[in-house]
């Protein structure tokens, strides 16, 4: 007798991401009197001066340490710019501690650049430089509501001095310390609780496993995450017939796009697998788009396993 058995599985894959704390991505203490930062999680960082100007270094903030100090802001627009990869990172805050002598600027606002070209005014950041190096972080301005920074190689900030801010001589000073860009890098769990043992009118026994599928931390961006305790198996062992299998619909941010079977999309992937070698496997990996928000999903792969006639 000749007859087709379909049966609709649905696997879930259970996808856990978390936000870690803020990390810092660049720092400057100056305490080494130099422009390079202390710390540098990106390949790029640099902090450099506007108008061929030159650092000069000053006790900081704690005085222990070292500040740079600045003069020549007598002029309107010249800035303190700095420059790195967001890559990995959103929520980006950026503080310093900051202040000016008597004939150095009274005000600076910050700006902030996406592509390193094209230069906008941070909103609210007009602000009042103290006389004084006070608690730390004397500065602080968030980038939460300004995506386009995130995620981006060439990013830039400026401590700029707009014209009326100035200073009434060029000897004046403006002077840094601490200065510190802070980011949340994404980090995403997945785990895949995946269970199968049916029997379909005594013809088809179909399992697959691994009951847990682990891809364990991928990172936004990356491609082809290996599941760690992979493959996937699919076992017809005790079937009389042999079986189809296809995976018809994957549901759901970031399986839909980025699951991937045996290095393709998973969607459409199929197999044929013999009752006379009745274990089959496959790898699965999983491709994560660079702007996937956190949180915790859920998706689903829906597979139609077909016995094929006799
Ligand atoms: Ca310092």
């Amino acid at each position: 007798m000749r007859s087709i058995l379909i049966l609709t599985i649905f696997l879930s894959f259970l996808f856990a991401i978390s936000t870690v704390n803020a990390e810092i991505i660049a720092q400057w203490s100056f305490d080494d009197e130099d422009l390079l930062p202390e710390i540098n999680n990106t390949p790029t960082a640099n902090l450099s001066l506007s108008d061929n100007r030159t650092a000069k270094w000053i006790n900081g903030n704690p005085p222990s340490g070292r500040a740079l100090s600045v003069s020549g802001w007598n002029i309107p627009d010249r800035y303190l710019e700095i420059s790195l990869d967001t890559v990995g990172y959103e929520e980006i805050t950026f503080h310093f501690d900051a202040k000016s002598s008597s004939t150095g600027p009274s005000r600076f606002k910050i700006q902030y650049s996406s592509d390193g070209v094209n230069f906008i005014d941070l909103e609210g950041s007009d602000s009042q430089i103290a006389a004084q190096f006070t608690s730390s972080p004397m500065y602080h301005f968030g980038f939460s509501s300004v995506q386009e920074i995130n995620n981006k190689p060439d990013v830039k900030f400026r401590i700029i001095v707009p014209e009326e801010g100035i200073g009434s001589s060029s000897t004046g000073t403006f002077a840094f310390d601490n200065i510190q860009i802070e980011g949340d890098r994404g980090e995403e769990i997945l785990d895949n609780h995946q269970g199968l043992d049916v029997t379909i009118t005594g013809v088809i026994v179909f399992k697959v496993l691994p009951r847990n599928l682990e891809f364990g931390l991928v990172q936004p961006g990356s491609q082809n995450n290996p599941a760690l305790n992979g493959p996937i198996i699919f076992d017809i062992t005790d079937s009389s017939t042999d079986v189809h299998v296809e995976v018809i619909e994957v549901i759901s941010a970031p399986f839909n796009t980025g699951l991937k079977i045996d290095g393709s999309p998973a969607l459409g992937k199929s197999w044929t697998i013999s009752h006379l070698s009745p274990i089959l496997t496959a790898i699965p990996t999983l491709d994560i788009p660079p702007q996937i928000s956190p949180g915790n999903k859920l998706g689903t792969i829906v597979y139609t396993v077909t016995g094929l006639p006799e």
